[in-house]
């Protein structure tokens, strides 16, 4: 299943235009185009550079790059979880994302209005996670109404629940988002079944323009923001990285290059798979090279797993070989000669950038 991103924001962010930018960016490289699933939903795929370097030994058919489902839903406002605006009724979209790209308009344009009346990317911020925490409440009020009455007759496991709950509540009151409470697992394994939007990760996705740059004191101020709350930050030209996607890629190319701006998905899903503790694998078999985002700990039995279920069960080994020493050998049969491929058990915790043919029975 591929890594699942929700962007939320307030109206006029740049939300769809980041969407449609990461998505046209993603298309030239990709098995996976950008198809819509509906008109906010679409398939981008993940540009990876060691993809293409080992492929240029192996010579496969195909090159199938990792996917990012994103999901970007209308604007939220100042008092949605009232019914404001088009008020949190879209918020069903995101509870079962991955994480979430929080894209806070830093850019001026006079001509795109802005619900606040002007930009102001902090008070944005926090208007927006506050919707968040308060949609939260809701969803947490409902299950409290739910368990407090077994809780009431003296039901041990509702009474465990509750005290959950309470603690969960009361630092959403507090507008603390419920990924930066220090939760046990049993604990997070309650909470996850609620579908809260404060547990996901989150990446502001500070959306500024030419004429304001990531220099910006108030893109500071964001940037010390992200951090207490736990979010990553990256900086991004919507606007910009889509009239690159429009361009020939060559110019593209030379443009990032004279300008120093760096494409907006990589940084992106960098951003997200860190903050995921992703790692990625590449499998080599079938004429095909393939990207695996796991998460980090993943083993070489579980690895199988994610390709095909039978070479989960019928599991070897895994050959093992690092891109780069696959890359520099010229191609598997080369590395095979110099001895250059391990072989692993089981419980070897696949590494990011292992390449891995795993030999299983049937
Ligand atoms: N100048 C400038 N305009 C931008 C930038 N990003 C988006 N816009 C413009 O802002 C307007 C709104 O952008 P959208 O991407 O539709 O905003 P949205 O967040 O999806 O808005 P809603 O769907 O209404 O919530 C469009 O006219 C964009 O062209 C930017 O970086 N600079
Ligand atoms: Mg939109």
């Amino acid at each position: 299943m591929p890594l699942r991103v929700g962007i939320v924001g307030l109206p006029n962010a740049g939300k769809s235009t980041l969407l449609n930018a990461l998505a046209r960016a993603g298309a030239p490289v990709a098995a996976y185009p950008f198809t819509t699933i509906d008109p906010n939903r679409g398939m981008v795929a993940v540009p990876d550079e060691r993809l293409t370097a080992i492929a240029s030994v192996t010579h496969p058919q195909r090159i199938v790059p990792a996917a990012v489902e994103v999901v970007d839903i209308a604007g939220l406002v100042r008092g949605a979880h009232r019914g404001e605006g088009l008020g949190n009724q879209f918020l069903a979209h995101i509870r079962e994302v991955d994480a979430i790209v929080h894209v806070v308009r830093v850019f001026e344009a006079p001509d795109v209005p802005h619900v606040e009346g002007g930009t102001d990317p902090l008070r944005d911020a926090e208007i927006v996670e506050a919707e968040l925490a308060l949609a939260d409440l809701a969803t947490v009020d409902r299950v409290r109404e739910k368990i407090a009455p077994r809780a009431r007759i003296g039901d041990k496991v509702a009474q465990h629940e509750l005290a959950i709950v309470d603690r969960v509540r009361e630092a959403l009151q507090r507008g603390v988002a419920v990924r930066q409470l220090d939760l046990a697992s049993p604990e997070a394994a309650h909470v996850a079944e609620w579908h809260l939007l404060t547990t996901h990760p989150v990446i502001l996705a500070a959306n500024v323009s030419e004429n304001v740059g990531p220099d910006d004191p108030r893109v500071q101020a964001l940037v010390r923001h992200a951090e207490q709350q736990d979010a990553a930050i990256v900086v991004v030209n919507a606007q910009l990285e889509t009239e690159l996607a429009d361009l020939d890629p060559k110019e593209a190319e030379e443009f990032r290059a004279v300008s120093g701006s760096e494409a907006a998905l990589p940084r992106l899903v960098r951003a997200a798979y860190t903050l995921l503790g992703y790692v990625t694998f590449f499998s080599i078999a079938s004429a095909e090279v393939r990207a695996w985002p796991v998460v980090r700990g993943t083993t070489a039995v579980e690895a199988a797993g994610k390709i095909h279920t039978d070479m989960a069960q019928g599991f070897i080994r895994g050959e093992v070989i690092p891109w780069e020493t696959l890359a520099a050998a010229g191609g598997l049969h080369q590395a095979r000669e110099r001895g250059l491929l391990r072989l692993e058990g089981r419980a070897y915790q696949v590494q990011d950038g292992d390449v891995i043919t795993f030999r299983f029975a049937v």
